[in-house]
């Protein structure tokens, strides 16, 4: 199943097809726009605006981590994570396990008092995605800042639920996005599978494994893998959820697109508790649109984007019975010249806010 019929979709070219691709798209009446030069460019100005960011953060109060609104590195993320329990009385750090490669899947988890019902958030399980996981490293920060200064939205919130996050759910492919320019791009996870490595880990839940949008390819950025929960970060976060009883919400962070899904991500079909997870997500949207002036678009992945299988918002809702189980797609919106997976560090903040 491809993109929404009569909606737009994004299409990266290789140099030397851009004149064919677009005598194709000519001759086939197709309406089309050069949202981007050359991508190249783009990656260079986002790692310059990573260094850039860097080097000003060293010069930033010293309470406040150098690891913020920048693209971080994993082992730096959950160095950064492990410390908080230090200076945060309500926080405290757990690996949920280790990534194929050994890396340790770490959560933070923000708790005033016992048996709150538990919100769970991730990002990151696109390994390209670097706004998602930035993001969310950005919320934990605020989080806690607000909360000890007495913020009411922040006590209210940490009052009522305990906050669990994720901010790396693929460090694995995380990584390796950072080893160079050239694998910038990367999405799925890094287990070897012949001469191809890797499975798209939001196609590996066991929600209507093998449907559509999925490829039983290993070269494919769609392979499903061999089997459900095939890689070990899935698994992962199979026995996390399982395993939390108290879980009541979980989010899944991605980029890009300004979109906010609602279940389910393979189907048309609607769950019976559609009307409520649509006023819910419309609350959050609304309190989005008066931060930022932007609203997401909210629906299915099938009514905004293309039908999906295998995805962890589905397997949390159907199988794991985590009722408000959404997925987002941050910024940058689309069709507004922006380029997709490759961010900007200036965008960190307002996608925080
Ligand atoms: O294709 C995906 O996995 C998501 N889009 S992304 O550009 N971040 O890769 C959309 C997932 C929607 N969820 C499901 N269909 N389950
Ligand atoms: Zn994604």
């Amino acid at each position: 199943e491809g993109p929404v019929v009569g909606g737009y979709t994004d299409v990266l070219v290789p140099s030397h097809l851009q004149s064919i691709f677009e005598t194709l798209l000519r001759k086939l009446n197709i309406s089309y726009k050069i949202q981007v030069e050359n991508l190249a460019d783009e990656i260079e100005q986002e790692e310059m605006s990573n260094t850039r960011a860097k080097l000003k953060a060293m010069f930033r109060s010293a309470s406040r981590s150098p690891l913020l609104e920048t693209f971080a590195r994993h082992s730096q993320i959950n160095g950064w994570i492990s410390s908080l329990s230090s200076s945060c009385s309500f926080c405290s750090t757990f690996s949920i396990g280790k990534s194929y490669e050994g890396r340790d899947m770490l959560v933070l988890k923000m708790a005033t008092g016992p048996n709150k019902p538990v919100v769970f958030i991730d990002a990151g399980i696109h390994a390209r995605e670097w706004l998602a996981p930035a993001t969310i490293n950005f919320v934990i920060d605020q989080l806690i800042t607000r909360y000890n200064s007495g913020d009411q939205d922040a006590v209210n919130l940490l009052d009522k639920f305990e906050v669990q996050f994720l901010p790396v759910a693929n460090p694995d492919g995380y990584e390796y996005t950072f080893q160079a320019q050239w694998y910038r791009l990367w999405r799925k996870t890094r287990k070897p599978y012949g001469r191809c490595y890797g499975a798209d880990p939001n196609r590996n839940f066991d929600s209507q494994f093998g449907g559509p949008s999925t490829s039983n390819n290993p070269c494919s950025d769609l392979y499903h893998g061999p089997y459900a929960f095939s890689e070990p970060e899935t698994a992962n976060l199979r026995d996390h959820i399982t395993g939390e009883k108290r879980m009541v919400m979980y989010y899944s962070t991605h980029s890009y697109s300004q979109l906010w899904f609602i279940p389910y991500g393979y189907t048309r079909v609607p769950p019976p508790d559609n009307d409520e997870m649509v006023r819910v997500a419309t609350i959050g949207n609304n309190a989005l649109f008066r931060t930022h002036g932007i609203r997401f678009e909210l629906g299915t992945p099938a009514n905004l984007l293309y039908a999906a299988a295998g995805g962890s918002y589905d397997w949390a809702k159907e199988k794991a019975g985590v009722k408000y189980s959404y997925t987002f797609e941050l910024r940058p919106g689309r069709n507004r010249g922006g380029a997709g997976f490759i961010a900007e560090t200036d965008m960190i903040r307002p996608s925080g806010e």
